[in-house]
């Protein structure tokens, strides 16, 4: 009796085996299926929700998932919701953030190279921007953020940069005499507005609404884009079109994330990347056309002034620098835009 007992169990043992075997096997095909593994992306930036910097990257995310059939997934953090700019580029460095898009301004704390975009006046038009940013010149100054742990993809766009302020029109440099003015955390840019009178301070973007609100700084610079998203009409009275600095915005990867990424997915990256970055510059012109007005009508008095006495009173700074970025390396960008 016992002997058939325990035949009639391993019968049954061998059954379900082979039951289970048979599901396990549409289990993995179903699995295979439905859970393709999924890249997440969290990428960062300190501006607002209705900027291009959060329009662009919002194409970037719709273009990465087409590429790569759903498999990279990007979620975009505007606002500085994932800290200011240096913060994020550190996390690059460190992997705990996948992407970034900041102002070339911080990164010339991580590679002297990229002081030389920060020099007062160095870009004559957009056109001569994108030639020396989209080429030879600025690539090879994204392939100096490797050895800091970061793959810079291509250069979006901040702007040129203008200053408002709560206090008085700028007509001329010595208008600036004394205003405190915030400034992102560049020693060129300290330097500049030093050598115009004005007494800078660096600070992070994210605080700078409120300080300006506060009082505790008179003034700050930034592309119109900017002045009219971060609604700084609120709280800045003048405005004048000084045009003094381009910023170009590099679309920053986390080496340790990008080298684990598959050859088709670092594709998709650039392909996306170059894609969105035109789609962003788009929408800039369209915004630096179209917001002025709107500007004026929020009350902001908007200067056109005479850039002439501004490149002068800042020659020096180019001097200052000459040493620090190299001749050679000024000379390329400066020829490089025609
Ligand atoms: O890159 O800090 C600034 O004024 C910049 O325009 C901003 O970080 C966007």
């Amino acid at each position: 009796m016992k002997k058939k007992t325990a035949c009639f169990l391993v019968l049954i043992l061998m059954l379900s085996v082979a039951l289970v075997g048979c599901g396990g096997s549409s289990k993995v095909k179903s699995d295979a299926k439905d859970n393709q593994a999924v890249t997440t992306i969290k990428v960062g930036h300190v501006l607002a929700p209705d900027h291009p910097y959060t329009l662009g990257l919002k194409k970037f995310a719709e273009l990465m998932d087409k590429k790569t059939n759903g498999k990279v997934k990007v979620n975009v953090f505007h606002s500085s919701q994932l800290g200011n700019e240096r913060d994020m580029i550190e996390a690059l460095q460190l992997g705990t953030q996948q992407m970034a898009l900041v102002s070339t301004a911080p990164l010339a704390s991580f590679t002297k190279q990229f002081l030389v975009f920060d020099l007062p006046f160095m870009f004559d038009n957009y056109q001569g921007a994108y030639k020396v940013l989209d080429g030879e010149i600025g690539k090879s100054l994204l392939k100096t953020l490797e050895s800091q742990g970061i793959v810079g993809l291509n250069y979006w766009e901040n702007g040129y940069r203008h200053v408002t302020n709560s206090k008085r029109p700028i007509n001329k440099p010595e208008d600036l005499a004394g205003l405190k003015i915030r400034l992102m955390e560049n020693p060129i840019h300290m330097d500049t507005f030093k050598a115009m009178g004005a007494n800078p301070l660096p600070m992070a973007f994210g605080e700078l609404f409120t300080a300006l609100q506060q009082g505790t700084i008179d003034a700050q610079e930034n592309p119109v884009p900017i002045i009219w998203t971060s609604r700084f009409y609120e709280v800045q009275k003048y405005g004048s079109l000084t045009g003094h600095f381009y910023a170009a915005a590099p679309l920053l990867v986390s080496q340790k994330f990008y080298q684990g990424l598959p050859a088709d997915q670092q594709k998709a990256l650039m392909e996306a990347a170059n894609e969105a970055r035109d789609y962003e510059r788009q929408l800039l012109a369209e915004q630096n056309k179209d917001f002025i007005s709107k500007l004026k009508e929020k009350g902001m008095q908007i200067l056109e002034v005479d850039k002439a006495p501004f490149k002068a009173a800042v020659q020096s700074v180019w001097k200052q620098y000459e040493s620090t970025i190299g001749k050679d390396l000024i000379d390329k960008v400066l020829n490089g835009q025609k």
